[in-house]
């Protein structure tokens, strides 16, 4: 199962015309800096990458018959969270990655200072992009828009979990705090972008919560398959150096269950997720085929 079979295209194509859009540097005024600090987001942010965040959130919104025009905004502003989340993660001081997404990263073609301020701007447009009116004419849903994400990529969601793992790294978390780590770290974001499909139509709550329950599982999953991913891919299907974890010590679901345990674990998920959307029969089935590609994916 590819990502090419399994994605609808024209989806894919809005979710890319959008972040291009929403990249485009005011014309005025002309500076060498503006220049250069768009040039840096439009790098990372253009750069391929399966895009499964915006996805989520279009197909979750999708359920309830959301125009599309709202879903692929919103689904975009967290796609620009998470690339300035790679860039963050790939910076010496982090990871200190030189590969993404199959090229150089950000302060290898550009330099530290301008990769820790391309992240920053990324971060900081995508809630300009919710703020904005052309997400949702309801004020009210935007509010809930901006401090769901802001709750799903802040110091309780995706940064808390980033800081457990590098302490993970120096032997100062525990290997049950694995799980924990990983809802925050990456399960947040995935989760929020499902329940976005919820708050743009302002559904009710059994809904967000079966939407919620779903995200749950196959944000853990995908941890699940990016771990054995790093110890059983190899960069040219990832895009990014494999076997890292191992070098980083970072404790992982394949450390804590071995490759057949995490296997397993992760088809579990899938079926409990695929389990959750019950409540949206008979629409469920493009959500389902997206539980299902994460289980088989090779990048
Ligand atoms: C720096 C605040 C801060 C957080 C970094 C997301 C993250 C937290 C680090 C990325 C490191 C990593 C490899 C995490 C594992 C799961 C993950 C988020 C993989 C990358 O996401 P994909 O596979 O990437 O959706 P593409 O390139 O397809 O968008």
């Amino acid at each position: 199962m590819t990502q090419s079979n399994v994605f609808d295209t024209e989806i894919l194509t809005a979710i890319e015309q959008q972040l291009d859009h929403l990249l485009t540097r005011p014309a005025q005024p002309a500076a060498a800096g503006l220049e250069r600090i768009y040039a840096a987001m439009r790098y990372s942010a253009l750069a391929g990458g399966k895009r499964l965040r915006p996805y989520l959130t279009v197909l979750a919104a999708d359920l309830f018959d959301v125009p599309r025009s709202q879903s692929i905004r919103a689904g975009s502003a967290i796609e620009l969270i998470h690339c300035y989340s790679l860039i963050h993660d790939d910076l010496p001081a982090m990871d200190d990655s030189d590969l993404r997404r199959g090229r150089a990263t950000s302060h290898i073609e550009f330099d530290d200072a301008t990769a820790v301020l391309a992240g920053d701007a990324l971060l900081t447009e995508a809630f300009a992009v919710l703020a904005d009116a052309a997400t949702h004419p309801v004020p009210e849903v935007r509010t809930i828009l901006v401090s769901q994400l802001a709750m799903a990529a802040g110091p309780m969601g995706m940064v808390g979990g980033q800081m457990m793992d590098i302490m993970a790294e120096t032997g100062m978390a525990a290997a049950e705090d694995i799980a924990l780590i990983q809802s925050l770290k990456t399960g947040a974001l995935i989760a929020v972008s499902c329940r976005f499909g919820a708050y743009l139509a302002q559904a009710g709550q059994p809904e967000t919560d079966a939407l919620q329950r779903f995200a749950a599982d196959i944000g853990l999953a995908f941890q699940i398959t990016d771990d054995l991913l790093d110890v059983s891919g190899s960069a040219a299907q990832t895009g990014k150096p494999t076997g890292q974890d191992a070098m980083n010590s970072k404790p992982t679901f394949v450390d804590l269950l071995g490759e057949t345990g995490a296997r397993e674990k992760a088809a579990t998920l899938i079926e409990d997720a695929k389990q959750a959307l019950a409540v949206f029969s008979p629409r469920q089935e493009p959500l389902a085929r997206i539980a299902d590609f994460i289980l088989s994916r090779q990048s």
